[in-house]
């Protein structure tokens, strides 16, 4: 709730200031709904984070553009990239450095609860953008899921109990992350993916498990209750080897 209060500061000011929005990137990026369903090895969304709530520090020296280079090089298939400044310590400009960096999809990570904080992403170079179901009313969420699919980007729908799951289902989200990490509690259960995972119908949903993923097992664990891409940030970026930490 702190959070959504700070975010609607955040965008009243945006909203000032939207005539100074830079033109939208006009790269063209693969859609990880179609290329994440076509793997058989598991895919991985490498997060730029320099910080949390629950965790302080993580890394604040990370220079994004370099971090996302190596994230490339070591075989991520996209890149998250925590824009948040108040309670993660980034911004805009990383979106934009990492894209210049780098030709793979960006999933900007923010609190998004306007339209202007998703022109703001696209003129940045996100591709995908992430909508808390938590955070917003079903209203909202339908509001925001659509217009952003109208702006040609895609969609990454975060929950994390069975109510949430529920409305992601009847929006028929095409990119659903289960996240494993109350962000209340900031309590992390990795069954959390497989017990709603369960719940999607539609096989055509790419299912992604989000936070906590540390070691092989882990990684084995949620692709074996059917995931098909995994969200990590803080392992990535306190790897002292980040090769080797992807082979793991
Ligand atoms: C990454 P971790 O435990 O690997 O650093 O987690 C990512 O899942 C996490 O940063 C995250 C997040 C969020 C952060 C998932 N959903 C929503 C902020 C807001």
């Amino acid at each position: 709730d702190k959070i959504i209060a700070e975010k609607e500061k955040e965008v009243r000011t945006l909203k000032l200031e939207t005539n100074k929005a830079a033109p939208a990137h006009q790269k063209s990026v693969v859609r990880i709904a179609d290329s994440f369903r076509s793997t058989e090895t598991m895919n991985i969304i490498a997060e730029i984070k320099r910080a949390s709530p629950s965790k302080g520090s993580i890394n604040l020296e990370v220079n994004p553009a370099e971090q996302a280079k190596k994230y490339e090089a070591c075989g991520a298939g996209a890149i998250s990239v925590l824009t948040d400044k108040t309670f993660f310590k980034g911004s805009m400009d990383d979106v934009r450095n990492v894209r210049e960096a780098t030709d793979l999809p960006i999933l900007c990570k923010d609190f998004f609860i306007d339209t202007v904080q998703i022109d703001q992403a696209k003129a940045a170079g996100a591709s995908i953008i992430l909508l808390i179901v938590a955070a917003l009313t079903p209203e909202k969420l339908k509001e925001l899921h659509q217009y952003a699919t109208e702006q040609g980007l895609e969609v990454l729908c975060e929950v994390h109990n069975e109510d949430e799951m529920k409305q992601a289902v009847t929006l028929d989200a095409a990119i659903i992350g289960i996240n494993n990490r109350d962000l209340k509690t900031f309590n992390v259960s990795l069954d959390t993916f497989g017990r709603l995972a369960s719940m999607v119908t539609n096989p055509e949903t790419v299912l992604i498990s989000e936070s906590g993923i540390k070691t092989r097992s882990d990684v084995l664990h949620v692709r074996n209750s059917g995931a098909h891409g995994i969200l990590v940030g803080e392992t990535l970026m306190q790897a002292e080897d980040l090769t080797e930490q992807f082979q793991a």
